[in-house]
């Protein structure tokens, strides 16, 4: 037991130290971060989504719960086996550090310097560990079984038979000093991992000139429990491979426009800024958001017009794709036309009349109506690169998903909440739908599959929202069904056929039972 116990404090140590080494370092993640998010990565993308859409914001927590428990799992291992040799603990440490570097060099946009925390936590295993087993190795030369702790325990053996007292004394002392030295080092690497608190009050600090833009009047059907028209940026829905969300620094930002260009941009944010800025409500969704899901919402974002950046660096003829990378490394590919005609596709600054939250891609991001984010709402990011699809692949495309990402005309019922009961006769239904830079056309509702029946429209102030809509139907006391399809203004009604959400997003109508009393 106490070997198993040295080898886990020996763990400790070392995530501490390799902990701090990252955060003194700046770097974006510490050796089990990189593990972690080596993980999402192996893990086949379809797979990994609906992980993430099963356990939702816990995706993390749990995922570095697991490498932590994993990992001390490996440390028990290490000090059982130094019982043989601490050299065979020690192999077994720097076989987890192994693993670990592989996870830190894969990482994107990494370097050498990556590895310090690596090497310094491996060391910090083995030294530990060599320390407390010192110790231990007196009492076990004077034992005659080697597994005798171990039985001593699970047979309630009195403590004097364990070994001499000066040793145990010595075990424990060594125990304490290498405990209080682990929590001075975890919490002298948090002090130091500050960086993402600074930005936080630099953000604060801002004044940007934006508005908060007004809700039109008639956009809500006031229903209650119809999602909100505007979704405030806390309830806004967040997507990303991202394990730690990059903490940006503004001043030292920057963003390099090139590729197929005549000319190279390298552009800070007053340089944004100093553009002017465009204002429009968009609506963003995400490939993987299924029938009736919730992974879309609806913001007012403040940014620079991407057409007119890319008309001064003045694309070359044959290009028809542009390459955004995020400062974590995350890349997707968005047709050009789609960044150069009429639409209101952007380098947003602000959401909601607010600097973007970190989480939402602080400082900068992109915002492309009618596209899903997974092909056009970079978030974090440093580079757009002109090219041709030809000659790229990114992120998810990658992992099996379209190289284009239209939205795909939806609606989803809000109320009555799915296996909800409601009084019998006059029943309200309400929802959302939407069909991104072409407009929603018409809402139909149909109860327990009789005729589609025409729902009000709330109001929008152009094609590239979501709009509310409310109708009614007539609910005799019982179980029921609702079925809800958007015709778009392009003449498409949604089909009934039901589709996954790979590889270019989910098709089908939205149903829910309920029971009228
Ligand atoms: N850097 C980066 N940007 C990203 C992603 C990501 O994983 N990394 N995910 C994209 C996807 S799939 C979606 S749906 C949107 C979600 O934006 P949100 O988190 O602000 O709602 O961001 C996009 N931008
Ligand atoms: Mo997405």
């Amino acid at each position: 037991m106490r070997y198993a116990g040295a080898g886990m404090l020996a763990g400790l140590a070392g995530v501490a130290v390799s902990g701090a080494t990252a955060a003194v370092l700046r770097q974006r993640l510490s050796p089990p971060d990189a593990v972690a998010e080596a993980v999402i990565e192996v893990t086949p993308g379809p797979v990994a989504l609906y992980l993430i859409h099963l356990v939702g914001r816990w995706d993390k927590p749990l995922l570095m719960a697991g490498v932590l428990a994993g990992l001390l799992v490996l440390s028990a291992l290490a000090g059982l086996s130094a019982r043989r040799g601490l050299w065979r603990g020690q192999l077994l440490f720097c076989a987890v550090a192994a693993v670990a570097v592989a996870a830190v060099v894969t990482r994107p946009g990494g370097d050498l310097a990556d590895l310090a925390p690596v090497v310094l936590g491996a060391l910090a295993w083995t030294s530990v560990l060599g320390y407390l087993a010192a110790v231990l190795g007196q009492r076990s030369a004077g034992s005659q079984t080697t597994g005798r702790d171990e039985v001593a325990g699970a047979t309630g053996a009195t403590r004097a038979e364990i070994g001499p007292p000066d040793s145990r004394r010595s075990f424990l002392t060594r125990v304490g000093v290498v405990g209080a030295g682990t929590l001075a080092v975890a919490v002298g690497g948090r002090l130091f991992g500050r960086r993402r608190s600074r930005v936080e009050e630099a953000r604060a600090r801002l004044r940007l000139p934006v508005s908060g833009g007004e809700v039109p009047e008639d956009a809500e059907v006031e229903v209650d429990g119809v999602t909100p028209w505007r979704v405030d940026n806390g309830d806004f829905y967040q997507i990303h491979t991202a394990l730690a969300v990059p903490a940006i620094d503004v001043s030292t930002w920057r963003l390099r426009i090139h590729g197929m260009v005549r000319r190279e941009l390298r552009l800070t944010y007053q340089d944004l800024l100093d553009r002017g800025l465009t204002e429009a409500w968009v609506t963003l969704a995400c490939v993987s958001n299924p029938v009736g899901g919730e992974l879309i919402g609806n913001a007012w974002w403040s940014g620079i017009r991407i057409a007119d950046l890319l008309a001064e660096a003045g694309p070359a003829a044959g290009a028809d794709a542009v390459l955004q990378t995020s400062e974590d490394g995350w890349t997707c590919g968005t047709p050009l036309a789609a960044l150069t005609d009429d639409r209101d596709a952007m380098l947003a600054l602000a959401m909601n009349g607010e600097p973007l939250p970190l989480e939402h891609g602080f400082p900068v991001r992109m915002v492309v109506p009618g596209l899903y984010g997974y092909v056009s709402a970079t978030k974090w990011l440093v580079d757009l690169e002109v090219t041709r699809f030809d000659d790229i692949s990114a992120y998810w495309t990658q992992r099996g998903w379209s190289a284009e990402g239209p939205v795909r005309t939806q609606s989803r019922i809000d109320v009555p909440r799915a296996n909800h009961g409601v009084r019998a006769g006059d029943l309200r239904v309400a929802g959302v739908a939407w069909a991104q830079h072409t407009g929603i056309e018409k809402v139909e509702i149909s109860l327990d599959g009789g005729p589609w029946t025409t729902t009000e429209l709330g109001g929008v102030p152009s094609v590239d929202t979501w709009v509310q809509w409310s109708g009614t139907v007539q609910a005799e006391p019982g179980n029921h069904k609702v079925s809800v399809r958007a015709t778009d203004r392009s003449g498409y009604t949604q089909t009934a056929v039901r589709r996954d959400v790979v590889p270019d997003g989910a098709t089908g109508w939205h149903t829910i039972d309920f029971t009228a009393e």
